[in-house]
């Protein structure tokens, strides 16, 4: 359908914090994505549809125009590299910080330091800046062990409260990147369903003006 909007979500923070502007698009959803399996949503509108896909899958639906619009988060981005999206709205939601971070109790560090991190890309570019040579380890999760049990002298993850690093006896050294949610858009979508697709764009800024 010419005008329909398919817009890709994850499930809790971002779907959370997104809901509030969607209202104020007029865009409420049928279904909690908390408690229903589906990974479609209708909405009360019949031109927007929601689909709920991993955080760090939403840029790849987009590109690949699975979905018209989307919304994740600036880690994410970084990471995907931001191929055929448009990236027109900071929505400043879901906010956090990219650190590099390590124990407490840190023992001297001497050589190439040893860097655990799903972020591999922005840690790469980070380092890279720094003209420092560093060894990358590819995680998928759980960072914070990684120092604790000598697989890395540091990590680099996002960073809300510091409290799941402060439980894992670990503190921010190193700040990368403060970080938001941001609203993606295929880049055939905005030009084959420009109107429904700045449309909504407008409604979502003027919400996200209100919210701040
Ligand atoms: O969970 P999944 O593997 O599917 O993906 P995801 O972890 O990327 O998704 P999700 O929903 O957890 O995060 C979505 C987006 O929210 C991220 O891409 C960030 O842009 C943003 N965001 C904001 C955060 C946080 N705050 C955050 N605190 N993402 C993750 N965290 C983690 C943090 O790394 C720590 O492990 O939450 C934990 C608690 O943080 P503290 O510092 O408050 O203790
Ligand atoms: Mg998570």
């Amino acid at each position: 359908m010419q005008n329909r909007l398919t817009i890709a979500l994850s499930k809790g923070r971002i779907f959370k914090e997104t809901l509030p502007l969607l209202a104020h698009a007029g865009i409420e959803p049928a279904e909690d994505p908390e408690t229903s399996r589906k990974l479609i949503l209708s909405t009360n509108r019949e031109d927007v549809r929601l689909i709920i896909v991993r955080a760090s899958d939403v840029p790849t639906y987009v590109q690949y125009g699975g979905a018209d619009l989307g919304v994740a988060g600036k880690d994410v981005l970084m990471e995907h590299g931001g191929d055929g999206l448009y990236e027109p709205l900071d929505l400043r939601i879901a906010r956090c910080r990219l650190m590099v971070a390590g124990p407490v109790d840190e023992p001297h560090l001497s050589g190439r330091l040893r860097i655990a991190t799903k972020f591999v890309r922005s840690t790469r570019q980070y380092y890279a800046r720094q003209g420092q040579q560093v060894e990358i380890i590819k995680l998928y999760g759980s960072m914070e062990l990684a120092p604790l049990v000598g697989l890395a002298d540091r990590i680099v993850d996002v960073v809300d409260t510091g409290n799941t690093l402060r439980a894992n006896g670990l503190q921010p050294r190193e700040h990368i990147a403060d970080i938001s949610s941001q609203l993606i858009v295929n880049r055939a979508s905005m030009k084959m369903k420009h109107q429904a697709v700045t449309e909504f764009i407008h409604c979502i800024e003027e919400a996200v003006e209100r919210h701040a």
